[in-house]
């Protein structure tokens, strides 16, 4: 029984991390009357918004459609200015609704979880901290984000560099001034992409290390109009509700209802052309197989690589930023504002590292193995994440018997439902590998998994049990299922790091769930309702 009088001392809830999955549980769980207590790196709320502060850092889900849904006044109240919100927004947006709900106050910040141990005798976790803290707690919840272990690649000599160097994972709170400098950015990735134009504005030159292309679609950002705004804001509950229970991905976009191939080449043209020109993800979605149909897939990619040769002047640089070797889409599509055309800027340079490799770092800059030399004054690594499982597995996390989740996950993460893995009993994960997240509008994910955690561990207060561990065959089932649905894609195509390929030695295997969050709802609703079908409860 969670009796917290009798066990002084003892948290009924401890969570690791205080972004937009952090700050939820901390507001159920307080409302539930749990005691709770959240524990984040960063020195205020905000998650993967705190660090990535890079500039043009943007979220590329419309602001209308990237935020709590939970609470009606709160989604009333708020304004968004622009249709894909900055990074400074969203982090005020996170600090508003930390304040609105007085969640701060459970928060301890600058303080990271190290170690997590699971004690059978009295089933519950021990949280370790960097400044030497343990913490115990009946339930461990790990809200440490999908895109949050920021990864500097091992270059030879990268410390010997003598200029300045950033990670737009781990950006600098004071604002960094490029002007007059000579910059390089290794990567071409999404931040990479939101990144570069406006490098490209401040610095005398900017030359960008690209090893592999990206496909991106331009934003078309712009203001909202009040107007804009009321639409979303009248009918708000009911979209939402639409979002969460009939979309994959979260998010309201124009779906399509039939295949590219059953479209002429001049309707699809048409249809290309209309959702380029309104800008944003919607792109992917002018037909309903082109995650699932080579054939189709294709006709979206060559009219995105017919764009890039109009708009980029020099045809070798277009040919270099054309992606040939994967499926459109099979990689997160990027979302941009003026990416491609700042390739014709004259004081941008584009260098193939794919044919070329990056030796090392030197002291000024680096040298490709052809020895090929570039200086620069300052050095931006745009090279990602450790996806899906980095932030996790960062925490030394100890089950039964002291087994360690870092080796039970050696050849590719396994959870049940994505929420725990078995052997970790009382552990839960917030959008963890084998959930949908990161292949939707992830609040959407956030407050779905948000609600059966804390659900469940109501539930467990009302029956009075202790301890909740998945079944290892529902596990195993699950992975599975996992897998088969992938397969059904061209996802598995491209080497993302969706399929951790962007990791030397991680296992490939796709992380997220591709079902969708309507179905993976559905399938959770239904092990709720089957009094938690798959996990064992005592
Ligand atoms: P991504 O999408 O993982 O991009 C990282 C980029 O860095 C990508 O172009 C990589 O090339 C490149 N990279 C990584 N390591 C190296 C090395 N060692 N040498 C050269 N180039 C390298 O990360 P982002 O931060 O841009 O975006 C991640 C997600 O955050 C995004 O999808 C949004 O959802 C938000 P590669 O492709 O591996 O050849």
């Amino acid at each position: 029984m969670l009796d917290r009088k009798l066990d002084h001392g003892l948290l009924d809830v401890a969570v690791v991390g205080a972004g937009f999955s952090g700050l939820y549980l901390i507001h159920r769980l307080t409302r539930m009357s749990f005691t709770v207590r959240a524990f984040d790196s960063a020195g205020d709320v905000g998650g993967t918004w705190y660090w990535n502060r890079y500039p043009g850092a943007r979220c590329d889900v419309e602001s209308m459609q990237y935020s709590y849904s939970f609470d009606d006044e709160l989604q009333q109240d708020w304004n968004w200015s622009e249709r894909f919100a900055t990074q400074p927004e969203i982090l005020a947006y996170a600090r508003h609704v930390a304040e609105r709900f007085d969640l701060k106050r459970l928060v301890q910040f600058n303080t990271t979880v190290t170690r997590a141990d699971f004690d059978e005798a009295s089933q519950s976790w021990t949280l370790t901290t960097d400044k030497g803290e343990t913490i115990r707690a009946r339930f461990c919840v790990m809200a440490t984000g999908c895109l949050s272990a920021s990864r500097m690649p091992e270059i030879p000599g990268a410390e010997t560099f003598e200029g300045e160097v950033y990670h737009t994972g781990a950006w600098p709170h004071d604002p960094v001034d490029f002007g007059g400098k000579t910059v390089g950015v290794i990567g071409t990735g999404s931040s990479a992409i939101q990144a570069i134009p406006e490098l490209a504005k401040q610095a005398a030159h900017l030359t960008v290390f690209q090893r592999t292309p990206n496909f991106s679609v331009p934003a078309r950002n712009a203001s909202l109009t009040p107007d804009e705004i009321a639409r979303w804001k009248k009918d708000y509950p009911a979209l939402r509700k639409r979002a969460r229970e009939e979309t994959r991905s979260g998010t309201i976009y124009e779906f399509a209802v039939k295949s590219a191939l059953e479209a002429t080449p001049e309707e699809r043209e048409a249809e290309y052309q209309r959702r380029w020109d309104k800008g944003g993800a919607n792109f992917m979605h002018a037909y309903n197989d082109l995650v699932v149909n080579e054939q189709s897939n294709e006709t979206a990619a060559d009219f995105v690589r017919r764009k890039i040769k109009e708009i980029v002047k020099d045809p070798q640089t277009a040919e270099l930023l054309t992606p040939t070797d994967y499926p459109i889409f099979t990689k997160r599509i990027c979302v941009d504002t003026d990416y491609y055309a700042t390739f014709n800027r004259p004081n941008v340079t584009l260098v193939d590292i794919r044919r070329d490799p990056i030796e090392a770092i030197t002291r000024d800059g680096l040298v490709t193995r052809s020895a090929a030399r570039y200086a620069f004054d300052a050095l931006v690594y745009a090279t990602g994440f450790d996806a899906m499982t980095g932030a996790l597995l960062r925490v030394d996390i100890r089950g039964e018997g002291g087994a360690s989740l870092r080796d039970k996950w050696r050849d590719g993460p396994r959870a049940y439902l994505g929420l725990m893995s078995a052997g970790f009993p009382n552990l839960f994960m917030v959008t963890g590998p084998g959930s949908p997240s990161v292949l939707s509008n992830v609040i959407t994910s956030i407050e779905q998994h948000v609600e059966f955690i804390t659900d469940c561990i109501d539930h467990m207060r009302n029956k009075g049990l202790a301890r909740i561990d998945p079944d290892a065959r529902a596990e195993e089932l699950w992975v599975a299922h996992v897998g088969e649905a992938a397969a059904g894609t061209l996802l598995p195509q491209a080497a993302s790091w969706y399929m951790g390929a962007n990791i030397p030695g991680k296992p490939r295997i796709m992380m997220p769930y591709v079902g969708g969050v309507d179905r993976y709802r559905r399938i959770c609703n239904e092990v709720a309702a089957k009094n938690y079908e798959g996990f064992v409860f005592a």
